[in-house]
């Protein structure tokens, strides 16, 4: 545990060219969006990814899965971007070169002003035809999920599929063009900033690793501990919305005026 003033880690993020920003569910935590393996709040505490997070659940039962995944729509388009987005927006203004990537399926990281940011679990905001793949956008307002948060998924309007979400689940490939764009970048990073992620999913738990072995800084920003704790130069323990509006103030005085 470092203190997120601590001059080393200042130093190290003020002269960084290429930064890479990997987040996970943590980051969204204070925007009360749940993550998925906190012992008490945790999606995969209360429901079973077999069968809401796989090609073979949304097949044997998609009122249960489409249903679940516009509930959490619905609640991402009520969440407000938290200070830990605004910190790494901001943090794009402040170096030359800051790549936001991040496993998590909401907008908040887009909402709090961040660019260009890589998905590598896809979406809540862009469900496709399961059968031909054809984008389906759909309206902001959710219906409302009858008994048991079920509801019928649309059919795609080419093929009369039916809509999945845009999501990545387990034994899925990540989309190729985000995790190339992700490795490239955490390749030629010379500090990585790693927030809220159990480091538990792969390929994407990967990324630390890459940008490590070729000579970057590694930061980690976690409530808790985590799987990434040993493989990170600095751990900095905390809730992100704290430590990171704290590192940015600290490392460049001035920043962080609104949203502290
Ligand atoms: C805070 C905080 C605060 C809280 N401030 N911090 C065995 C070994 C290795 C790999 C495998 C294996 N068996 C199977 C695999 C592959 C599998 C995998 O990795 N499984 C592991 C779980 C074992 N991976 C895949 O299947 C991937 N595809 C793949 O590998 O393709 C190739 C292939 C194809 C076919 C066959 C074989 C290989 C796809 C992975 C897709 C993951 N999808 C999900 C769901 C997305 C849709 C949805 O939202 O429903 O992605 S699972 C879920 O986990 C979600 C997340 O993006 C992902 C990572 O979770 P994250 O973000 O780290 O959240 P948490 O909850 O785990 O952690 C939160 C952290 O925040 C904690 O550390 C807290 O302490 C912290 N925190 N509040 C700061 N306020
Ligand atoms: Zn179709």
């Amino acid at each position: 545990m470092k203190d997120p003033l601590a001059p080393d880690i200042l130093q190290e993020l003020r002269k960084a060219h290429r930064v890479v920003v990997f987040t996970g569910a943590g980051v969204s935590a204070e925007s009360g969006i749940a993550t998925f393996r906190d012992a008490l709040t945790g999606l995969w505490t209360h429901f079973r990814a077999e069968d809401l997070a796989t090609l073979e659940g949304f097949q044997r039962d998609p009122e249960l899965v489409w249903g679940w995944y516009e509930a959490r729509r619905a609640q991402v388009l009520r969440a407000q971007p938290n200070p830990a987005h605004h910190a790494i927006a901001e943090l794009a203004s402040r170096l030359p070169r800051v790549t936001v990537v991040t496993q998590n399926v909401d907008d908040l990281h887009e909402r709090a002003g961040s660019a260009g940011v890589l998905h590598l679990h896809g979406s809540l905001h862009t469900p496709r035809c399961a059968r031909c793949g054809a984008p389906h956008p759909l309206p902001e307002a959710t219906p409302e999920p009858g008994g048991e948060g079920r509801l019928a998924p649309p059919r795609c309007g080419l093929c009369g599929g039916l809509v999945r979400p845009g999501v990545v689940w387990f034994g899925e490939m990540l989309p190729e063009r985000e995790l190339v764009a992700a490795q490239k970048a955490a390749l030629g990073a010379d500090f990585l900033l790693c927030v809220g992620t159990s480091g538990v999913v792969w390929p994407a738990a990967g990324i630390p690793g890459i940008a490590r072995d070729a000579g970057a800084t590694v930061v980690q920003v976690n409530a808790d501990a985590s799987d990434l704790d040993r493989l990170c130069h600095f751990n900095l323990r905390g809730p992100a919305g704290e430590v990171l509006p704290a590192l940015l103030s600290a490392a460049f005085p001035g920043a962080m005026g609104k949203a502290r």
